[in-house]
């Protein structure tokens, strides 16, 4: 059976590409994208996604992760990364393997972006390595789903 990964991205994330290019880099969201499906395509793996700027929305489709099929999320929460029990409360509850990745090195911004309600839950966190971050998520998820599937 495929692995099928769910990416999530928070708000704001739709901009990319747009502005701020010093801090995530210049390439759009749908290019980032591109990359993944096709990383996913030559593994014979199916990757969807998902961005929202409402949290509600990022907890619905997190909760239908669990019914989908979803193996595995790779999961930039955004802003809401540092502010959201409820995502926190929702990944918990489905209890599906995730990695939590950021664009920016948030350890070298403000305080505030330090904490993360999700990162002791995510099997890792990705930093500051701009785009690649999601790819060597999703790498390292493609491996996990393999592995776990065979062992089961
Ligand atoms: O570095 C990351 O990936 C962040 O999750 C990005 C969030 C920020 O609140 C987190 O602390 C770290 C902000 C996303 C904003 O994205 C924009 C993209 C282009 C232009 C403006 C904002």
């Amino acid at each position: 059976m495929s692995s099928r990964v769910l990416v999530l991205n928070g708000p704001n994330l739709n901009l990319l590409g747009t502005r701020e290019p010093a801090v995530y880099g210049s390439r759009s969201l749908a290019d980032i994208e591109a990359e993944l499906a096709e990383v996913a395509r030559r593994s014979g793996a199916e990757v969807v996604f998902f961005q929202s700027n409402h949290e509600g929305a990022l907890v619905d489709r997190i909760h239908s992760a669990k019914l989908d099929g979803t193996d595995f999320l790779i999961v930039n929460a955004g802003a809401f990364t540092h502010t959201s029990v409820a995502l926190r409360d929702a990944l918990a509850a489905v209890e599906l393997p995730f990695i939590e990745v950021h664009l920016s090195n948030v350890h070298r911004r403000e305080q505030f972006r330090h904490h993360s309600y999700l990162a002791d839950l995510a099997l890792g966190t990705i930093v500051g390595l701009g785009a690649a971050g999601y790819r060597y998520a999703l790498e390292y998820a493609l491996g996990h789903t393999a592995k776990n599937s065979k062992d089961h």
